[in-house]
């Protein structure tokens, strides 16, 4: 499954004008994909020269509200993008930041309630499961109440509440102190080389991605086919089976081993023979720890 990210904001502060620089798409679908730009992949296609090139993406949502329904729609993503007005001159974007947290915690506070609600009603059939979940939900809730998030919950949050308040959280500051969010949504439009020539640093999708793979811990591998070479996302110290789960899960069913090259070291040989043939490609099993830049060949059987 693709990794997915989620756009949240006050009204007017680019959260549409973030996601079309994201995208590319206009922002009127409310969940697009933005493709991972990693020079990697090109130099590795003109060695496998195949017939189609795709990159990693992410699922990016945007919603376009802060009360609790709407926020609600966030409980999957893995990280919170936080778009905060600082082109106006009208907004304080660290007061934004801390309305936007309260926001997130009010909707967390909303399905604890909501939960509790649900299991104290299932409880009275007695189940003891159910009477202990219900009085800890009791306990959180005035936790909550009483000025605690929860984050610093002591204990283990119940899996099921897939709260928003603990997932990582990028505050991307619209205006000249952050990200030219307008002009990064013209660039969009343009291609990638016209673009960059009106730019001095990097574009707005590299700064998130840079920022988002810091915080999740991600790293990239590659599938190097003739059909198809293509980049995918994984999280730091993931092995090879969960790589071969990523590409499909069939794949990981029916894992047998794994030929692993670096990608430069296959970019230099020039092909997988030859590389295979200077003994730079390697074998390994599924508990192989996954190295950013590896070229993956699963080997498997349905
Ligand atoms: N001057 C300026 N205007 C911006 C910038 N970012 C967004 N806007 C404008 O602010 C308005 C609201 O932006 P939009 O992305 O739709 O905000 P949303 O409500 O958070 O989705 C639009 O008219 C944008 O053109 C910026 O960086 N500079
Ligand atoms: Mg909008």
């Amino acid at each position: 499954m693709a990794l997915e990210v989620g756009i949240v904001g006050l009204p007017s502060s680019g959260k549409s004008t973030l996601f079309h620089a994201l995208t590319g798409a206009r922002a009127t679908g409310d969940v697009g994909m933005a493709a991972i730009p990693d020079p990697r992949l090109a130099r590795i296609a003109e060695v496998i020269r195949p017939r189609k090139v795709t990159p990693a993406a992410i699922r990016v949502v945007e919603v376009r509200g802060t009360g609790p329904e709407l926020l609600g729609n966030l409980r999957q993503v893995d990280a919170l993008l936080v778009v905060l007005d600082g082109f106006s001159g009208t907004r304080v974007p660290a007061d934004d930041l801390e309305t936007l947290r309260l926001e997130l915690l009010v909707a967390d506070r909303d399905q604890v309630e909501r939960r509790l609600e649900r299991v104290a009603k299932q409880a009275k059939s007695g189940e003891q499961k159910l009477k202990q979940e219900a009085a800890e939900l009791e306990r959180l809730l005035a936790h909550v109440d009483g000025g605690g998030s929860l984050a610093d919950w002591p204990a283990e949050l119940p899996a099921e509440l897939e709260p928003l308040t603990t997932k990582p959280l990028l505050a991307v500051e619209n205006g000249p102190g952050g990200i030219d969010l307008k002009l990064e949504a013209e660039l969009a439009d343009l291609g990638a080389e016209e673009a960059a020539a009106f730019r001095e640093g990097e574009s707005a999708l590299e700064e998130v991605v840079r920022r988002l793979s810091a915080e999740l811990g991600l790293i990239s591998f590659f599938t190097a086919g003739d059909k198809e070479t293509r980049a995918w996302t994984l999280r730091r110290g993931q092995n090879a089976l969960e790589a071969a789960g990523t590409i499909h899960s069939d794949i990981a069913r029916g894992f047998i081993r794994c030929e692993v090259i670096r990608w430069d070291d296959l970019v230099a040989a020039g092909s997988h023979a030859e590389a295979a043939r200077q003994g730079l490609q390697r074998l390994e099993g599924k508990t192989y720890v996954v190295q950013d830049g590896d070229v993956l060949n699963v080997r498997f059987n349905v």
